[in-house]
């Protein structure tokens, strides 16, 4: 049987290394966007799947090019012409989205206008079916119990707003042009590939560090801010699930379940027999060791936001009905992971 094609935009970030190795053993081609960089680090979580360009049937190949690039995501889609397309590039971080604005927008929002122009223009409207990486930020803080596909939207950064362009034109073009596009509107999902800068890496590689050193403070933000934290390996499977699906939807993928940061680091620092305290307010807060009473968290103005999204937590009803999709990993066991795989990387690196 002829294998499936897919491309994947935003392939070295952690959904699109997961969804890469996912779709591989799943028998598929895929094609990943990857941008310029000076050094080697950018594509460093494809090293396990990646083979030599020069390898004959491989089944990962990487060509570059920006989502922001007009004219690239024409050719792409013309040379490859994907039966799906996951479009997962973005600048997907909430706190720099306040620092540059401008650049969010542009790449979250035009880079998907550009996919879907390309698709549209290669008249593969037919051909390809379209995945957008809609985000939770986009409802803003929580107001009733949960969120759903139903509920309205309010976006309270740029990245959310910048966002919020991006599920509106796929559905626009989805309706328009009846071209296949969905949105997923996921919820947290982390790993041990995720980003080290968002909060439940950074804690679990501070952790990981302490284990060794026994020393060292961990300079956080917002410690009561809240989130729906899932596991992203089950997510990549639920991205796939909306695209199989026999009509083009928007989906909500969650837990449905919602801890703050606190909670986070109390799990974390259990890992390691530690039982941390905190003590204070706000960006006064601490938190310490119960045992030695040595501070290792401090709560500090820098990393907190100028608009902050309380808590979110998603209603994946819809999900779990249309497409049998639900998420397997608690939250305890998320964390476990991430720390044991820090610890592992730690050790193996010092
Ligand atoms: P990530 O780790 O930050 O990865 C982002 C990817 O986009 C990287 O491969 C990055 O390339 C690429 N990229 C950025 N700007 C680009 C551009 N102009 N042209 C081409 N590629 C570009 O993000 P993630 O956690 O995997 O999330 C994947 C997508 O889901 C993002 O759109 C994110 O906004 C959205 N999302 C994530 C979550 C979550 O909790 N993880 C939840 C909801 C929605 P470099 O490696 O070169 O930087
Ligand atoms: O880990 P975060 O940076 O993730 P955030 O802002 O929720 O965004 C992530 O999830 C979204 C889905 O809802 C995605 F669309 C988005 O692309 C990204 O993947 O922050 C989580 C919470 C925030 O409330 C933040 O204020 O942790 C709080 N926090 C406290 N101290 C911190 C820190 N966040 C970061 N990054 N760094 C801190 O030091």
């Amino acid at each position: 049987m002829k294998k499936k094609i897919a491309l994947i935009s935003g392939i070295t970030g952690q959904d699109g290394f997961l969804l890469a190795k996912f779709l591989i053993e799943k028998n598929y081609i895929v094609h990943g966007i990857k941008r310029r960089s000076s050094s080697l680090h950018s594509t460093v979580r494809l090293d396990t799947i990646y083979q030599d360009k020069f390898v004959k049937n491989q089944s990962l190949h990487l060509h570059y090019g920006d989502v922001s690039d007009p004219a690239f995501c024409c050719r792409i889609l013309k040379d490859i012409k994907p039966d799906e397309l996951y479009h997962l590039a973005a600048q997907s971080h909430v706190a720099i989205s306040f620092e540059l604005p401008h650049y969010t927008a542009s790449v979250n929002s035009l880079g998907t206008l550009n996919l879907l122009e390309a698709i549209r223009i290669n008249s593969l409207e037919k051909k390809t079916r379209f995945y957008n990486a809609g985000s939770s930020e986009m409802y803003g803080s929580l107001k009733g119990s949960s969120q759903n596909e139903k509920t309205p939207f309010c976006p309270q950064s740029p990245y959310a707003t910048s966002k919020l362009f991006s599920y509106w034109i796929t559905k626009n073009y989805r309706e328009s042009y009846k071209i296949f596009a969905s949105n997923g509107i996921l919820f947290n999902h982390e790993s041990y590939s995720r980003g080290e800068t968002f909060v439940t890496r950074k804690i679990t590689m501070f952790v990981a560090k302490y284990n060794k050193l026994k020393k060292g403070t961990l300079y956080l933000g917002n410690l009561s801010s809240k989130r729906d934290w899932g596991f992203a390996g089950d997510y990549v499977q639920g991205m796939w699930k909306i695209i199989q699906h026999p009509k083009a939807d928007d989906f909500v993928l969650a837990t449905g379940k919602s801890y703050s940061v606190r909670d986070f680091l109390r799990e974390a620092f259990k890992c390691i027999n530690i039982e941390i305290v905190f003590k204070g307010k706000g960006s006064k807060e601490i938190g310490f060791d119960l045992k030695t009473k040595k501070i290792i968290v401090k709560s500090i103005a820098h990393y907190y936001r100028p608009n902050e999204v309380t808590n979110l937590i998603g209603d994946y009803s819809k999900a779990k009905k249309l497409l049998k999709w639900k998420p397997k990993t608690k939250f305890k066991a998320l964390v476990k992971m991430m720390v044991s795989s820090d610890i592992k990387g730690y050790l193996q690196q010092n």
